[in-house]
């Protein structure tokens, strides 16, 4: 049985092992005091009461009632890797940026996989998207694409963010998901219907996090060494190969190994079975940009890769697992908004806005001084800057530098080598509407061209299966949304929907003529 066990399981007994000398076998407090019984109270008489003086119990249940940060609002189940990134194509005449600076150039990374909408203690194999944010420690700051295993998103205005992760979280009276609450708004807001059918595909239930792709999903600027400029999206590959989860064996995880996805990704790697992603871009120009059949800015579309072709850049590999979960993976804060120069931001409305919010919540979440945690600190880069103090400054807060600036003592006037790339924009200043651009040509295409007709069939049963805990009204404005990207796809949901709810009706009848059933019947109206 015991030499069964994989790596995971076997943490404590390898930590041993390997522990040499480390730690020596004294017991302290926080303080570092020596203590000379840590099982049994200080108390007047064996029966109490306690006494305030014992400093060893007050010092640790001090400490274990403020154990708890706040969760991610949203990406709150994860799991955490470190690695590399390795240049293998020259892509200089599109970025300046110097992780791509030359092939072979390696620059370390940290990884964090995670689902979306479940709290930290939720099960790995839902159906959900997958979080996958990559943070460069390049020698210009860290680079963190924050990205997912889906190449689009569910909303394209970041106005509603707020409101549609409200949908996937829980009801605000019965603290339980709600079918009603998720059909309702996705069945209000067609630009959802291209991410809903990838995500109620097989892909919305990956093995684990190491066969399926990421994405940065949003469209991002390119600035070579002359200031020439391009648009680009990236994406990177699984080198494992797709596999996804079949329903059943889902569920049955869910509950029996609620952890599957952290546990496959620590003991691959504890196995030195290294996951690899090969990283590539796809380019569109600003004279193409303007011509695109779609806004190229619009995160619920993708770039035809027959147009746009894939171009290789380089390899993400991941050989190194968390020495400390909380230390390493908790506190690891991704934010779209740290671009080295000569990767910048699009006018993509959803980007923009995760250029706020990410910093935003990390100082909630971890403080003021988050990026001094070791795991957030640009360590390749050397911080100059005139932020002083704040709680939690724990490196020596930039000594005497001044503290402010312009300074006659410390940095430079300008350094327009590394200024932003400079752009044109006009129009008019107002809130515009872009729930009635082409919502479907791109989900018809995924329907009819991507998926196979088995693929399709399953698609159909998953939506179907989930949408029936919805209401009526709503299921049918979700099927006529449906209808409008393919008849097909609107019949075979309509079709295993009329099943599911002649089942329903009849078992609420078999329920209601149970003998005493009329009372409930009768309280469930008031
Ligand atoms: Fe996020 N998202 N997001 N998101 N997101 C967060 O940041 C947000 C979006 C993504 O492993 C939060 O640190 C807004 C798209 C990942 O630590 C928060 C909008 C994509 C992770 C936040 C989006 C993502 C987050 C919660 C719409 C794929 C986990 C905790 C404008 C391209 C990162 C945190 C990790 C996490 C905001 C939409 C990916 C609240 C406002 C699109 C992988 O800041």
């Amino acid at each position: 049985m015991a030499d069964s066990r994989d790596k995971a399981s076997d943490q404590m007994k390898t930590w041993k092992q390997n522990r040499g000398s480390q730690r020596p076998e004294q017991l302290t407090t926080a303080g570092g005091i020596p203590i000379g019984d840590k099982l049994n109270l200080q108390t007047v008489g064996p029966r109490g009461p306690l006494l305030v003086q014992d400093v060893v119990f007050t010092d640790e249940i001090a400490h274990f009632d403020r154990e708890r940060i706040p969760e991610r609002v949203v990406h709150a189940k994860g799991a955490g890797a470190f690695g590399y990134f390795e240049v293998t194509h020259d892509i200089r005449r599109y970025c300046k940026a110097k992780v791509f600076e030359h092939v072979g150039k390696v620059t370390p990374i940290a990884v964090r996989f995670s689902t979306v909408a479940g709290e930290s203690g939720s099960a790995d194999t839902v159906r959900d998207p997958r979080g996958f944010a990559v943070k460069f420690y390049t020698d210009e700051g860290n680079w963190d694409l924050t990205g997912n295993n889906t190449p689009i998103f569910f909303i394209k205005d970041a106005m509603l963010f707020a409101s549609f992760v409200h949908t996937q979280k829980r009801n605000p009276q019965t603290h339980m998901r709600d079918p009603d609450m998720m059909w309702d708004f996705w069945s209000l807001r067609p630009e959802s219907l291209h991410h809903l059918s990838f995500m109620f595909s097989d892909r919305g239930l990956p093995d684990g996090y190491r066969h399926m792709n990421g994405y940065g999903s949003h469209t991002f600027k390119l600035v070579n060494g002359n200031g020439e400029a391009v648009y680009c999206k990236f994406h990177y590959k699984t080198d494992q190969g797709i596999k996804n989860m079949p329903v059943d064996e889902a569920a049955r995880l869910a509950s029996t190994e609620p952890d599957y996805a952290i546990g496959d990704l620590f003991n691959a790697i504890a196995n030195g079975n290294y996951p690899s992603w090969t990283f590539y871009i796809q380019v569109m120009t600003f004279e193409e940009a303007e011509k695109f059949q779609f806004n190229p800015f619009d995160l619920t579309k993708v770039w035809s890769h027959k147009q746009y072709p894939l171009i290789p850049v380089g390899k993400l590999v991941l050989n190194r697992n968390p020495v400390n979960y909380f230390a390493e993976v908790e506190q690891l804060a991704f934010d779209p908004s740290n671009m080295p120069p000569g990767i910048e931001p699009s006018p993509d409305k959803m980007l923009q806005a995760r250029l706020f919010s990410y910093p935003d919540t990390h100082r909630h979440r971890l403080g003021a001084n988050y990026l001094q945690i070791p795991v957030n600190c640009p360590f390749r880069a050397r911080v100059a800057n005139y932020q002083r103090d704040g709680p939690m400054c724990v490196v020596d807060n930039q000594g005497g530098a001044p503290n402010y600036y312009p300074n006659s003592f410390s940095a430079p006037d300008a350094q327009p080598q590394f200024l932003e790339s400079s752009f044109k924009v006009s129009g008019d200043v107002a809130r515009y509407n872009s729930d009635d651009d082409d919502n479907v040509t791109q989900v018809r295409d995924f329907y009819t061209q991507v998926l196979n007709d088995e693929e399709r069939q399953r698609l159909c049963q998953n939506i179907a299966g989930h949408l029936k805990g919805a209401q009526l009204f709503i299921q049918k404005r979700m099927v006529e949304n449906l209808k409008a990207v393919h008849p097909d796809y609107a019949n075979r949901v309509q079709s295993l929907l009329n099943k599911y709810n002649a089942e329903a009706q009849k078992n609420a009848v078999h329920v209601y003529s149970r003998p005493g059933a009329s009372a409930v019947a009768a309280s469930s109206k008031m």
